[in-house]
């Protein structure tokens, strides 16, 4: 008897080893998913994917999300997968959740015969779906058959707005490319498109009341004033936003007043309130009731095409160009009849009334930081936290009790440069946008600001293209940092871990190299070079030092 249990003993002993031995071979092989999940385990077995798989609907709630994946890994992998009512073994289920989880929250459980994914909800489905496709994309096929490594994962997000923004009036890349970057978005569970539409240099978006704004205003670009007329026809529109809600992606379109409206001012002048030496005709006059009139018609068409009930309106840099409006007898009247001390009256006087238009259509009212000392409604407002110098307006715009989206030029401008040595794109006063500074985005002094919690809707990177005028460029600006920001939105902090993080970067690398995109990489810079496009280091006026420098004397 005593020997029988000291026998089991010495079995128990020998078995630490053996275990901790394959524990940590196991250990090896890592989650290639960015973002992070809240909780994932390797269940150390595999499911063969192949043409002899299958998926099973046990929701109706999960049938989006079931063509998604099919459609996905046929593009990926060549596999074909069927929708079977009744398949045994080798199984994909999409089935209706358990009720413990909520909202966007959602389970993906492997094993050996089969891979199951629970939601509570549509979106929540397509989330566990594509971390089901990043984990295919990162498994090699061989004869149209892939050997998965099982995760159990539980997962949900951390923040709600899992932002990107693009700027296509300096530069117009066109439906594909968006397409493309909306792809890129889904696969790292990004949800908003804030598509940045009208600015100096082209207006790219029809308005059917008011077509001389894309016939005329459309024409040129940042590199090039005479380029022919470049924009999206409503009917572009409508397909975008289509393509983005298969993805659970929400487009929010940014018009933007009263400054930054030099190209529409081309189109119709008669709107006009003047510019600046540097800025010509850069402002909508605010004194003139045409001019809302005419803006409110605008929005009423773009209300139409982007179902989100949100519209950004900008309201930046109005200073840089409004210098006329000391001059125009219609501003100064106004000025004299309201009694405003400053301009910047004139400017919120502005905002109220166009903040007026979009209330009565039910719209939030979207904008940049300059609102902050504005009397806008702040439950039906979100302000866009971009002066990372001005943390005081981050800490007044929470105090206010404003919605807020933090997307500081340090370090979410993804036109500035993200290496030292490169010089197409912008710095501020030496700094620049690592990966390593987007990944450890928000810093801690900023979540314990008061309201914080509350108030902070989630983050957001703004790729503006002063500098960006090939689709080469914009991918090289994009990737990887599109992974960090994803990480950054959606993993908790205390999940976080920069070389962890590297590890799976390396992963994704590989992917990009594969579909051939232009991307930098941060393990390798010379990899590939900064992309020397048709726009040279001299073209680039808001990019360069010498904007920094005005930039910093106005504000
Ligand atoms: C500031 S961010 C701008 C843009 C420029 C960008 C360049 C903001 C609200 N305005 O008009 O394109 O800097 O980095």
């Amino acid at each position: 008897m005593k020997n029988l249990k000291s026998n089991k003993f010495v079995v128990r002993l020998l078995m630490v080893p053996m275990l901790m031995f394959s524990h940590a071979l196991w250990a090896q092989v890592q989650s290639p998913v960015i973002p992070k999940p809240q909780e994932i385990a390797f269940k150390q077995t595999y499911f063969n994917l192949s043409n002899e798989s299958a998926i099973q609907i046990r929701h109706v709630v999960g049938q989006k999300a079931a063509y998604y994946l099919q459609t996905k890994i046929l593009k990926h992998t060549g596999v074909t997968l069927e929708i079977k009512k009744n398949a045994v073994t080798n199984i994909i289920y999409v089935q209706a959740s358990s009720k413990e989880l909520k909202g966007n929250s959602y389970q993906l459980l492997m094993s050996a015969n089969q891979i199951t994914v629970k939601a509570a909800d549509e979106e929540g489905f397509f989330l566990g779906t594509v971390t089901l496709l990043q984990l295919v994309r990162n498994t090699p096929v061989i004869d149209q058959k892939l050997k998965l490594a099982c995760w159990d994962v539980s997962d949900k997000p951390l923040y709600g707005w899992r932002g990107f923004m693009l700027d296509e009036s300096r530069h117009f890349f066109g439906k594909e490319k968006v397409k493309d970057i909306l792809d890129w978005m889904a696969f790292y569970k990004l949800n908003k498109f804030h598509w940045h539409l009208t600015d100096q240099p082209g207006w790219r978006i029809e308005i059917r009341k008011y077509p001389r704004l894309t016939l005329v205003g459309g024409i040129g670009n940042y590199s090039d004033p005479l380029a022919p007329a470049q924009y999206y026809t409503q009917e572009d529109i409508k397909e975008i936003v289509r393509y983005a809600a298969e993805r659970y992606i929400e487009v929010i379109p940014e018009i933007d007043m009263p400054g930054h409206a030099t190209a529409a001012n081309m189109a119709y002048p008669q709107f006009s309130g003047g510019g600046s030496e540097k800025y010509p005709e850069f402002t909508f006059n605010p004194a003139n009731d045409a001019t809302y009139q005419y803006l409110t018609d605008i929005l009423k068409e773009v209300n139409v095409l982007f179902p989100s009930q949100k519209i950004h309106i900008g309201a930046d840099e109005v200073h840089f160009g409004n210098q006329h409006w000391h001059k125009d007898v219609y501003v100064q009247k106004l000025v004299k009849e309201k009694g405003f001390k400053d301009l910047k009256e004139v400017e919120h006087y502005f905002l109220n009334r166009m903040a007026d238009t979009l209330l009565k259509m039910d719209n939030e009212i979207l904008a940049w930081d300059e609102v902050v000392g504005s009397s806008l409604p702040t439950e039906k407002t979100t302000v866009f936290w971009w002066r990372h110098d001005k943390k005081d307006e981050l800490k007044k715009s929470l105090k206010k009790g404003f919605k807020t989206v933090l997307c500081p030029r340090l370090p979410l401008y993804f036109d500035f440069v993200q290496n030292d040595k490169h010089s197409i794109g912008r710095k501020w006063a030496g700094g620049y946008v690592p990966i390593e500074s987007v990944y450890n985005f928000p810093t801690e002094d900023i979540l314990n600001y008061p309201n914080a919690g509350k108030l902070i809707q989630g983050i957001q990177a703004n790729l503006w293209t002063e500098a960006v005028s090939t689709e080469q460029h914009l991918e090289y600006m994009l990737f990887p940092r599109i992974t960090a920001l994803a990480e950054s939105a959606w993993t908790q902090p205390q999940h976080k871990d920069y070389s962890d993080y590297q590890g799976r970067l390396k992963k994704h690398l590989s992917i990009y190299a594969k579909e051939g995109l232009y991307y930098y990489d941060p393990f390798n810079p010379e990899k590939y070079n900064e992309f020397l496009g048709p726009v040279q280091r001299s073209q680039m006026t808001p990019g360069t030092d010498e904007l920094t420098k005005q930039e910093m004397n106005n504000k």
